[in-house]
């Protein structure tokens, strides 16, 4: 599906020395672009957030709610990361924010380089005041996003309850890199077996730190909450680039 994610491979699969190089060459020169990113988006005055989840679980939902949540209070802005159609990008747009497509054309993940044009083309569509948060829609997939930083400050992993709540020890990397950690649809919870403790507690096993919030873009449930995370981790970030 994706030459360039690195994914072939890895694990227990046997593979040429000169291919694990051509990808660790590949990733270095992502991290370095990732960083170069970062720095461009603290510019503009934004604290950024990488979402990551297989397809389907509610990140642009999740965006058009938040932005409902926010809008008239912070300016933010949004890269929509797609293989294919200008779909998600317009469900942004309909709300009157800033947001720039990026389709892939095949590949499974967004890399720092795309993202660097995105922004980049982001930037023509604000005012001189810039942004406040810069929201990043990844590619829906579990598996190949997780090895690309992308400048992100932050990354939000969603797992839906109809996906099962045994996903995040199957698939683990997701909720070790991640910062934060959204379980989406819970109004969904009492038509699934989905149970809310072990995807938490699966999640916390492999990476003690996450933020944890239990989300339903249908009903609103803990939005609030969300929201309020948000805002203080605006606050908490602008100080520390005071300093
Ligand atoms: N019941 C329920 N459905 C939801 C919720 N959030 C999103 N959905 C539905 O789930 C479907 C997928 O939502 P999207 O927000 O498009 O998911 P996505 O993660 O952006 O999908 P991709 O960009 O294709 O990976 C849509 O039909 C949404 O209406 C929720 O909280 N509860
Ligand atoms: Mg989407």
């Amino acid at each position: 599906m994706c030459e360039s994610c690195g994914c072939q491979g890895q694990g227990s699969f046997k593979k040429e020395i000169g291919v694990i190089e051509v990808n660790q060459r590949l990733l270095a020169a992502n991290d370095a672009q990732a960083e170069f990113n970062r720095h461009y988006i603290e510019k503009l005055g934004a604290l950024s957030i990488n979402l990551i989840s297989s397809p389907g679980s509610g990140k642009t939902t999740l965006l058009e709610k938040t932005i409902d949540a926010l809008a008239g209070e912070l300016r933010i802005g949004v890269i929509e990361g797609d293989i294919e159609t200008e779909r998600d990008a317009d469900r942004i747009r309909a709300r009157g924010i800033p947001v720039v497509q990026l389709t892939t054309g095949g590949a499974c993940h967004l890399d720092a380089h795309i993202v660097h044009k995105g922004i980049r083309t982001l930037e023509t569509q604000l005012d001189r005041t810039g942004l406040d948060l810069l929201f990043i829609e990844n590619v829906g997939n579990l598996v190949c996003p997780v090895s690309f930083k992308l400048g992100e400050h932050l990354r939000a992993v969603l797992l839906s309850v109809p996906e099962g709540s045994d996903k995040p020890a199957k698939y683990p990397k997701a909720f070790m890199t991640s910062q934060v950690f959204l379980i989406t649809k819970t109004d969904l919870v009492p038509y699934f077996d989905f149970s809310m403790e072990e995807a938490e507690r699966e999640a916390t096993r492999l990476n003690p730190g996450l933020e944890k919030f239990r989300l339903s873009s249908v009903t609103g449930e803990n939005f609030d909450a969300w929201v309020g995370y948000l805002r203080n981790l605006l606050k908490k970030y602008r100080n520390i680039l005071k300093d």
